[in-house]
């Protein structure tokens, strides 16, 4: 049995593709609902189908535990759970941006922690509906040393789902070359209101990406991830930007329909550990302070 922890876009998704009676998400504490929880899902291929996911029981033993929240509500969600379950059991962590996945492995050091990063990107445009948007690559690696050992058994569970898994001994990495994606074109879609490709227009993504992607580039550079120049930087989010040219970012969605963004975890992430590490990251400073004015607006 896969346990799912967040039954949103993401959950969902992996619900829907893993085996039938394989997988059933985790409830809150305290929250004890009986009902499957049932929706309509849109493969890429396909005809929609209905998707039914139970609850786990008590008697239930999740092999594995998809956690699949926002990066904010991750610890929490965790900790408000973790207890049910061995100490043994691997915990995969989902979430978009730094910062969260190292909270997680800091406070549970002797559990099995994994993160991913994935480009499969799914989407609720009505809350009964889930939509597998697009499909991609989804890398798996260990965040403490227990982990290490469960790498390849999970990677070949989750294979059942279909899509592309590869085992990634370096997942910080790849988290990293994801950040620096989303650090790139999420707050812009968010303050300018527009789809990933429009960014490349604005003077505001004009006048600042050369200063974020010498920021990155530091960053990088001082956290031991080698060297990446800024302007190889710059063409990487620019290539994202043109091939997802259409697509509304998770931030932009997020600031639509008035939920909590994940810019503490992209550009708040990057600002802090310039704190820290003593670099000038005033762009990242900048794109975090004028997100969090948007939200609280
Ligand atoms: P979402 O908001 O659709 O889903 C999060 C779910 O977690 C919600 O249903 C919420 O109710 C639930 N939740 C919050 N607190 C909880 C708790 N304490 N216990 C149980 N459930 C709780 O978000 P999403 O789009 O599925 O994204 C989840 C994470 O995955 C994010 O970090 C995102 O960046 C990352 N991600 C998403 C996609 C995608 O295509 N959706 C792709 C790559 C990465
Ligand atoms: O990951 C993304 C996101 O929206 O969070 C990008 C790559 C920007 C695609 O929309």
């Amino acid at each position: 049995m896969i346990g799912i922890l967040g039954a949103g876009s993401l959950g969902r998704l992996w619900a829907a593709l893993l085996p039938v009676g394989s997988v059933a998400f985790i409830a809150r504490p305290g929250g004890s609902p009986e009902a499957d929880i049932s929706y309509r899902f849109r493969p890429i291929n396909g005809r929609e189908l209905i998707a039914r996911i139970p609850w786990l029981r008590a008697s239930d033993d999740p092999g594995v535990i998809l956690v699949t929240t926002k990066a904010g509500d991750t610890v929490d969600a965790i900790a408000g759970v973790i207890d049910q379950f061995p100490g043994t059991t691997p915990i995969i962590l989902f979430q978009n941006g730094l910062g969260s996945q190292q909270r997680v492995a800091a406070r549970w050091p002797d559990r099995p922690i994994l993160a991913a990063s994935t480009t499969e990107g799914a989407n609720r445009p009505e809350p009964d509906l889930l939509v597998h948007a697009g499909t991609g690559d989804t890398w798996i690696g260990p965040m403490t040393e227990s982990a290490g050992s469960q790498l390849n058994t999970v990677v070949e569970l989750l294979s059942a789902s279909g899509l592309t898994i590869h085992p990634e001994q370096d997942i910080l990495q790849r988290l990293w070359q994801k950040l620096v994606i989303n650090a790139g074109i999420n707050p812009y879609t968010a303050l300018l209101d527009c789809p990933n490709g429009d960014i490349l227009a604005f003077p505001l993504y004009r006048d600042t990406i050369d200063g974020l992607c010498h920021e990155l580039s530091a960053l990088m550079r001082a956290s031991g991830q080698g060297e990446q120049t800024p302007e190889a930087l710059r063409e990487r989010i620019e290539t994202v930007a043109h091939k997802t040219a259409r697509n509304t970012s998770s931030m932009r969605a997020d600031v639509l329909k008035g939920r909590t963004t994940e810019i503490n975890f992209i550009n708040g992430y990057l600002w802090k550990l310039g704190k820290d590490l003593g670099i000038r990251t005033p762009v990242n400073q900048m794109l975090t302070e004028r997100v969090h004015q948007l939200w609280s607006r």
